[in-house]
């Protein structure tokens, strides 16, 4: 059985609405990261996943993975049926987009959840993101979905950052990226990933 770490609002959505999309049998245990990282089956987060962030997978096999683009990846490749990720040689463009949110999207933004951030840093930052933002918005002008007609899992992950782009950064999406997260908001798997959290998009 597969185990989710996870903390609500945080990038630990994108393996959430992953797991929901590929109707994966899971569990998940939640990290405390007010609480000295413990979880709320009682156990010690830092033994399963030294790093201390979320997500991890645990694969029930005594394996833990971590890092949000490789666990959407493992994920995929579980249940190729659900079509969540191409084969080669798509794949290596399906990663350049996750590297893309992750680095210049969600860690991007990774200060603005930090109150001694100065607000001459965040507007250095916003400018930035902006720019990828503006950049994400054109690659939608053409496609429904970031790789085209499919939804893969670096759609599940731009949900994240869009939702954090809104309720951290307090950023208004654009028309066409409104448009997009409008339309992943509406996925069930989305919507059931939400309800779990007791978050709105
Ligand atoms: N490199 C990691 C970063 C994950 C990350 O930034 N997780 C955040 C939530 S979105 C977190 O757990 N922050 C708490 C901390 O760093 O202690 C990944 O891509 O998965």
């Amino acid at each position: 059985m597969l185990t989710l770490y996870w903390v609500p609002g945080t990038c630990s959505l994108a393996p959430s609405i992953t797991l929901r999309e590929g109707a994966f049998d899971f569990t998940t245990d939640r990290v405390d990261v007010r609480n000295g990282k413990k979880l709320e089956s009682g156990k010690d987060y830092l033994a399963i996943n030294p790093k201390g962030y979320v997500p991890a997978l645990a694969l029930g096999d005594g394996r833990v993975l971590t890092e949000c683009a490789v666990i959407l990846q493992y994920l995929a490749d579980a249940k190729p049926a659900a079509k969540l990720a191409p084969g080669s040689p798509e794949r290596l463009e399906l990663q350049e987009w996750l590297l893309f949110i992750a680095t210049e999207l969600h860690k991007a933004m990774s200060p603005f959840y930090q109150p001694t951030a100065t607000e001459d840093f965040r507007a250095v930052l916003r400018g930035r993101i902006d720019g990828r933002l503006a950049y994400l918005e054109k690659h939608l002008a053409t496609r429904p979905f970031i790789m085209g007609e499919q939804f893969t899992v670096a759609d599940a992950y731009a949900f994240y950052t869009l939702r954090a782009a809104q309720k951290v950064m307090k950023a208004t999406l654009s028309p066409g990226l409104a448009a997009y997260y409008a339309k992943l908001a509406q996925r069930p798997s989305v919507a059931e990933a939400l309800k779990f959290e007791q978050l709105e998009a």
